[in-house]
């Protein structure tokens, strides 16, 4: 298939990238570009060459998949592509539609000219994928966009609009509203031949730091520093940069190059890559076409007016899909959309919607008390209190009076699907979309598919999703299903650790410094040590074991009224925001160990990351070799986007395949030994990844 068009319109050749779905600049697509330019170098009838895209975006950068051998780096290489575009003595135009990022971007930058549509996103992302850019961009993005906004763009991975690039000057020209890009950057082109538009080269100039302050550099990795911790590559991001101040062009290049192999090399560039292609992967389910039809979801009934409720509605309307808010209670049903409404307001208020999107999205909320009003709803998804009995006679009732059609979706964070599903005439129709508080912020959402979903179900509420703005991970049917089940043993460590002598505070600090977002006991604290209580007893039979030394010191804190942040005291004691450590939870987990005849003892932080981490990992193996989770990436993508697990290690499976299966299971036997009973008990590896460790494969393998 050909991925460069060439034609040739009078005296310019238009040059079209045409490598659905995102012309990636792999070693075919740079050979291809660089024959191509060599045509219109050869043909003395050319005198300026357009370099545009056929496709929606002009082009998403270098193929990521080359990154894990040596392609990426075989000649040419994208660096050497963009040195020969910027040397050519022709005048080259890059014509942006879409979006150009990453290789996609340097690519434009060493044209002489840029023209981009309006709408055009031009970025510079590779920060997110743990490297840094790698064909000149931190090098020539700061002479042509000035160092403030490169290093802007480059930290941050953001992309910005083509007007602000146009404002910096780094683009030349905005085709007009009604104006063809294609057409316009043909015109362009006739017309700096005509005015005789010199060439350009970023090797003749230098990065302008006449308006930047002494301690530009450091004031900026200072204000960064938090944001970046853990992550290698924004260090390399800023220190290119400041490269590029210092240094000529070739040299700056080269430090870059430097730089960029460095980074490639490290554990978190491959972490980020990780999610990258996971995120993709998670949304393909085997078995089922992704061209499976869709259903038509155009309004959406939300059921139960509570914080969760309210929160899944403001996804929909945000989406511009008409919600109702159905509560059978009208104070309840008042509250709640009050709240909705003060959420906006607020939203407005700092500046994240102005208040005609607050009004057009309000606009779109709707509710009621009566069911008889979501008859003709295109999906439900119900919200109401976590028991079983309650969420069947929701499902009774919609099952009544939905449409033949309709999707009815359960909000579900633990119980069984296929339960529920049971009690309708439709178990076709029903799935489980699992939101995470607060629903309109948090990232994931679990798709629990049950036994017999429909696959156009499951493909509407994935794209659905999409649609929304959430990252899907689909999940099999199992108690709490991917991350409440793993979380389950990752608390019950740290409950049995703190039996053991380490306090709450060095928990949350071992885990902090691996990089999670809060350990445990704060975590505890903040969802309310009540509610985790009430769930071991909601789900004793399913999933809680009855032992004594199961949750005991948290069993106590709940007998105490010591309910956590709410309540002022948990495993903390809390005074307004701050939180100071409080000894009488080591007096307590002290009598508690003595009755339970557990020995204490001093703990290093490496045994407790490593006992709350591989108990983590063992189920996540579990996990998959149940079917419950189809791929490692999905476990890690939800790890990485509901349970705050630090994205520089990619997620729990993606961390334990880069230190090695084989010390993990090696680890796990041996806390299985020094634990006694209770290492007995709850440190058995998981038979995948004793078999996998047998076959010398890695979670990545199994598929
Ligand atoms: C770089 O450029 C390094 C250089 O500085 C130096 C090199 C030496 N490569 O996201 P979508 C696939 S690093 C390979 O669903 P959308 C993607 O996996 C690169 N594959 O579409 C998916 O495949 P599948 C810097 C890529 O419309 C399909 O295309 N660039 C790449 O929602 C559709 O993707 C970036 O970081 C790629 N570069 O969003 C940009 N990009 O169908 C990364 C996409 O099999 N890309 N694929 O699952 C994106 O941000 C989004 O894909 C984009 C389109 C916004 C472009």
């Amino acid at each position: 298939m050909t991925q460069v068009t060439y034609e040739l319109r009078n005296n310019i050749a238009v040059l079209q990238l045409s490598s659905p779905p995102v012309n990636s600049l792999g070693l075919s697509m740079r050979q291809a570009i660089m024959s191509n330019f060599q045509k219109a170098l050869a043909d003395e009838n050319v005198d300026a060459i357009v370099l545009a895209s056929s496709g929606s975006i002009f082009c998403g950068g270098a193929d990521i998949s080359e990154f894990d051998g040596d392609l990426a780096f075989a000649s040419p290489n994208l660096s050497e592509l963009c040195d020969f575009v910027e040397g050519t003595n022709k005048l080259v135009i890059a014509a942006i539609n879409g979006m150009a990022l990453g290789g996609g971007c340097e690519l434009t930058l060493a044209c002489d000219y840029r023209i981009a549509d309006k709408k055009a996103k031009i970025g510079l992302p590779e920060v997110q994928l743990g490297i840094l850019p790698g064909a000149g961009g931190t090098q020539r993005m700061p002479r042509l966009a000035g160092a403030p906004l490169a290093l802007e763009m480059i930290s941050s991975g953001k992309p910005v609009a083509a007007q602000k690039l146009l404002e910096a000057k780094a683009i030349d020209r905005l085709a007009l509203e009604d104006e063809a890009l294609l057409e316009a950057a043909v015109n362009y082109a006739e017309e700096l031949v005509a005015d005789d538009a010199p060439l350009r080269n970023c090797a003749d100039m230098a990065v302008d730091i006449s308006d930047l302050p002494e301690d530009y550099f450091f004031e900026f990795r200072r204000k960064t520093s938090a944001r970046t911790q853990g992550f290698y590559a924004p260090e390399q991001c800023i220190q290119a940069v400041e490269a590029a101040c210092a240094l000529p062009l070739a040299e700056g290049i080269a430090f870059e190059a430097n730089l960029f192999r460095d980074c490639m090399e490290t554990p978190q560039a491959r972490a980020q890559q990780h999610l990258f292609f996971s995120e993709r992967a998670a949304t393909k389910i085997p078995g089922i076409q992704s061209k499976t039809l869709i259903r038509p979801i155009n309004r959406v009934a939300v059921i139960g007016s509570g914080t969760m409720g309210g929160g899944i509605a403001m996804n929909f309307i945000n989406a511009g899909i008409e919600t109702v808010v159905l509560d059978l209670n009208a104070e309840a049903l008042e509250r709640g959309i009050a709240t909705i409404r003060r959420n906006y307001e607020i939203s407005a208020k700092k500046g994240r919607f102005t208040q005609a999107q607050v009004d057009s999205c309000l606009s779109l909320l709707k509710s009621t008390t009566e069911y008889s009003d979501i008859s003709d709803v295109d999906l439900v998804i119900e919200a109401v209190f976590e028991r079983m009995d309650i969420k069947q006679q929701v499902f009774k009732t919609l099952d009544e009076v939905c449409k033949p059609g309709a999707i009815l979706a359960t909000n579900t964070s633990t119980l069984d699907v296929n339960e529920i599903a049971a009690v309708t005439s439709r178990p076709e129709a029903v799935v489980g979309t699992h939101f995470f508080s607060p629903a309109n912020v948090m990232r994931l959402l679990e798709i629990v598919r049950a036994e017999k979903t429909a696959d156009d179900v499951l493909m509407t509420t994935i794209k659905l999703a999409q649609k929304i703005k959430k990252v899907p991970v689909v999940s099999g049917v199992c108690w709490g299903f991917i991350g409440n089940r793993m979380i389950e043993p990752y608390g019950r460590e740290t409950a049995r650790l703190i039996l053991e002598g380490a306090s709450p505070a060095q928990i949350d600090q071992a885990l902090t410094d691996f990089g999670l977002a809060m350990g445990f006991p704060s975590m505890a604290d903040l969802a309310g040590i009540d509610v985790s209580y009430l769930i071991r007893q909601e789900n004793a039979e399913a999933c809680y074991p009855r032992d004594p030394h199961y949750a005991a010191i948290l069993d106590k804190l709940y007998e105490l009224g010591r309910y956590g942040q709410k309540s002022g005291r948990g495993f903390y004691i809390y005074e307004g925001r701050d939180k100071r450590e409080d000894p009488e939870v080591m007096t307590l987990a002290a009598d508690l160990a003595n009755e339970l005849g557990i020995k204490q003892r001093a703990i290093t932080d490496q045994e407790i990351v490593e006992r709350t981490m591989y108990v983590l990992i063992n189920e996540g193996a579990q996990i998959l070799d149940e079917g419950i989770a189809y791929r490692s990436g999905d476990i890690d993508i939800v790890y990485c986007n509901g349970y705050g697990f630090p994205i520089f290690k990619g997620g729990p499976m993606q961390f334990a395949d880069e230190i090695g299966l084989d010390k993990i299971l090696a680890a796990l036997n041996g806390y299985r030994q020094s634990l006694g009973d209770y290492g007995e008990e709850w440190f058995k590896p998981a038979p995948l990844l004793e078999r996998l460790v047998e076959q010398n494969k890695s979670f990545k393998d199994y598929q």
